[in-house]
């Protein structure tokens, strides 16, 4: 496939409730949708970047750099891309920015499999034709409130119920949402690495409440001390923010720092990475699933893909369109089919279209890039 063309778009879409994690408050998404286009066809994926660096270290900012000085230029160079692979070598040449990578990664994933006419989950080696769903419950200023928004998501079928803690919100909101709702509710807790290695005993009053996990609790770049932890604590830890490659994955499992591991796309640089990881994790029993980063349908799209491969066994946060956006911009859109799960797309592609008004309603800036034509 030759790409004649490839747009970045900037859409700006208010959160239906604003969402608190130990980093701080988001009111809205603010990401780059990236559209590939070739003999006809668009390949639509989505950065997962926030508009500052409080998650990683990657902004909106940098990807729109990126994909504009480096990533896009040498994309439409390229003679021939038979499969998305073959953004390997470019990708190597710029170190990190994965978020970057992922987003123009996924748009030529899409591409390639709309042009082949398969979907993207069997393309990537998907086996699941539906996929088990939980929820992430960020902060909330009450632990009565938190308190309801758990028992509402209880009500709805999510299969997980995770909630995001932060020193000063932690072992009280978890035992109390214990105390409510009982020991057999799927719960777990997520971090975002706002301990260090002086909260072992604190962590450890986590403990008795059976969570199924504790994701991220220390350090954005830590491994090692993650292995320390988890000699201390029972409840597993999940790593997220820590994984960037099956490298990493590789090396975060053998010194025993993870039990778990939480494969967002955007964060791995792509796809190709997350499989690569999800292969990995299968072949050393490490039980993996998608992470979410309030994506829009198109975002969604791609979690769904790769949460159809067989070794995602636990629930992941990609949930439908309508707990975060009053209107979505892909036609259909991402809805329950039973309580707390959803359908994998058989469609070619990422098997949803794009609502052009919805899109173009949230979008607050366009740059297109065409291949030069050489004129002799
Ligand atoms: O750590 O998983 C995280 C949202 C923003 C930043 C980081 C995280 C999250 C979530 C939300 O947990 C998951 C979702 O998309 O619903
Ligand atoms: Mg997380």
């Amino acid at each position: 496939m030759l790409i004649e063309q490839i747009k970045l778009d900037r859409l700006q879409m208010p959160l239906k409730h604003p969402f608190e994690t130990s980093f701080g408050r988001l009111m809205k998404r603010d990401f780059i949708v990236v559209s590939v286009q070739s003999e006809g066809f668009i390949g639509f994926g989505e950065s997962t970047a926030f508009p500052l660096p409080f998650y990683n270290e990657e902004s909106t900012e940098t990807v729109l750099y990126i994909l504009k000085e480096l990533l896009i230029p040498q994309v439409l160079k390229m003679e021939k891309l038979k499969h998305p692979g073959d953004l390997d070598p470019i990708f190597q040449s710029v170190k990190g920015h994965r978020m970057a990578k992922a987003a123009l990664e996924g748009a030529v994933w899409d591409l390639y499999c709309k042009k082949s006419g398969i979907s993207l989950a069997k393309a990537l080696g998907g086996t699941k034709g539906e996929i088990d769903v939980g929820v992430s419950i960020g902060i909330e200023p009450t632990i009565e409130e938190l308190l309801d928004r758990v028992g509402s998501c209880i009500d709805h079928g999510y299969k997980k119920i995770k909630v995001k803690i932060k020193p000063g919100f932690d072992v009280k909101p978890m035992e109390a949402i214990r105390d409510r709702f009982g020991m057999d509710v799927p719960l777990m807790a997520d971090a975002n690495s706002a301990y260090t290695l002086q909260d072992i005993d604190h962590l450890k009053q986590l403990d008795p409440l059976n969570l199924m996990m504790i994701e991220q609790p220390l350090a954005y770049d830590d491994i090692i001390d993650h292995a320390t932890l988890q000699g201390e604590l029972s409840t597993p830890i999940c790593l997220d923010e820590s994984i960037h490659s099956v490298e990493d994955a590789r090396k975060a499992v053998e010194i025993g720092a993870t039990k778990i591991i939480n494969i967002k796309v955007g964060r791995v640089g792509g796809l190709t990475e997350a499989k690569k990881i999800h292969d990995y994790c299968q072949s050393m029993g490490i039980p993996v699933w998608c992470g979410g980063m309030l994506e829009s349908g198109i975002g969604r799209a791609h979690n769904i893909a790769i949460s159809s491969l067989g070794n995602f066994t636990i629930p992941g946060d990609t949930s439908p369109s309508d707990r975060y956006w009053k209107q979505d911009i892909t036609d259909a859109e991402v809805q329950f089919y039973k309580p707390g799960v959803l359908k994998v797309p058989e469609g070619p592609g990422i098997g949803y279209g794009i609502n052009e008004q919805a899109f173009n309603h949230y979008v607050v800036h366009t740059e297109s890039f065409q291949k030069m034509k050489v004129i002799n």
